[in-house]
C-alpha cells in the first residue's frame, strides 16, 4: 500500500538537544549548526542583494553610527556604505519563512515558553558587512536599548556565507547573560567599557561565533558581545530576529512598543 510522505505539520521537532539547551542556559548563546536549508539560503541572499542593488530603505548606513573604522559622512568615500537593511520582514515572503522555520521555532520556544512572540521593532534586519568600509562594534548588551518587563529575549543570527574572525563574526563573552554589571562599567552609550581592567578580564574570555551557510547562532539579550570590521574582499550578510515569549509585552510608550509584533504559534 502506498503511503503519503509526511509534511511539515506531520513532523515532530524536537528543538535543541538538552546538550544544546544547557549550552545556551550556561553561557547564553547556542551554535545550531546547518539549521537552514540551502534553499532559504539562497533565497535570503537574492533579496539581500536586491535590497543592497536598489538601496530600497529603510537602511542603516556605516556613516550614521560612526563606529571605529566608519566614514566621517555620507558624502565622503564610502559614505553610503550600507551596515544593515532594515525592516527585513517586509522584504520577501522567504523572510517569514525563515522566521517561522519549525526546527527554529522549536528551539526558541524550549527558552522562551509555548508562544513567541518577534518584535519587530528590534534587529528585524540584514547586516551588511562590506569589506571596505564596514566598522567595529564594541562590547554590548542588546538589552540596553529595549524596554521589556524582563530582560528575556532572544535573537537568531543566521549566516548566508561564512563568518569568521577576519570578516568580523560576533565575539561573545560566555555566561555574561547572567552577571551582574554596575552602571560604571558601561560608557554613556552603554558599551561595556574596554579601558576596565575589571571589564577586561571579562572581555579576554570571549569566544568567536565562526558559522557556515545555514548555522544560526542563538544569544540572549544580555549576553556581552562584540564585532570588528571586514577585513576580507568580500560582503558578509547576516539575517536577524529577535524573539520573546507572549507575557513579556513591551512597556507600553517605549520605542520598543511603537511597531507591531508578529505572533508565532
Ligand atoms: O556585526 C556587528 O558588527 C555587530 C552587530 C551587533 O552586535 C548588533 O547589531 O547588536
Amino acid at each position: 500500500m502506498e503511503t503519503d510522505s509526511p509534511t511539515m505539520d506531520d513532523l515532530c521537532y524536537e528543538g535543541m538537544t538538552l546538550s544544546e539547551r544547557m549550552h545556551f542556559e550556561e553561557h547564553g548563546y547556542v551554535i545550531l549548526r546547518d539549521l537552514s536549508s540551502e534553499d532559504v539560503v539562497q533565497r535570503l541572499i537574492t533579496a539581500t542583494r536586491h535590497g543592497l542593488e536598489q538601496v530600497i530603505p529603510p537602511v542603516e548606513y556605516e556613516a550614521d553610527l560612526q563606529y571605529p573604522g566608519a566614514p566621517d559622512s555620507l558624502v565622503e568615500l564610502g559614505g553610503k556604505t550600507v551596515r544593515r537593511l532594515k525592516q527585513a520582514h517586509s522584504r520577501g515572503v522567504v523572510f517569514t519563512e525563515w522566521m517561522t522555520f519549525p526546527p527554529l521555532i522549536a528551539s526558541l520556544k524550549q527558552l522562551l515558553g509555548p508562544e513567541l512572540v518577534c518584535p519587530l521593532a528590534h534587529h528585524n534586519c540584514i547586516m551588511t558587512k562590506e569589506p571596505q568600509f564596514s566598522s567595529d562594534t564594541g562590547w554590548h548588551q542588546d538589552i540596553r536599548y529595549w524596554s521589556f518587563p524582563r530582560p528575556n529575549l532572544v535573537s537568531a543570527w543566521l549566516a548566508l556565507g561564512n563568518e569568521n574572525r577576519e570578516n568580523g563574526c560576533l565575539q561573545l563573552v560566555p555566561g555574561s547573560h547572567r552577571m551582574a554589571f554596575d552602571q560604571q562599567q558601561f560608557d554613556e552609550d552603554f558599551f561595556f567599557r574596554d579601558d576596565l581592567p575589571e571589564n577586561q578580564n571579562l572581555i579576554e574570555q570571549s569566544v568567536h561565533a565562526e558559522l557556515e551557510p545555514g548555522d544560526v547562532l542563538l544569544f540572549h539579550c544580555q549576553t556581552l558581545h562584540a564585532a570588528t570590521r571586514n577585513h576580507t574582499t568580500e560582503t558578509k550578510y547576516s539575517v536577524v530576529f529577535t524573539f520573546r515569549g507572549a507575557e513579556n509585552s513591551p512597556i507600553h510608550g517605549s520605542r520598543s512598543a511603537a511597531s507591531p509584533e508578529l505572533l508565532i504559534h
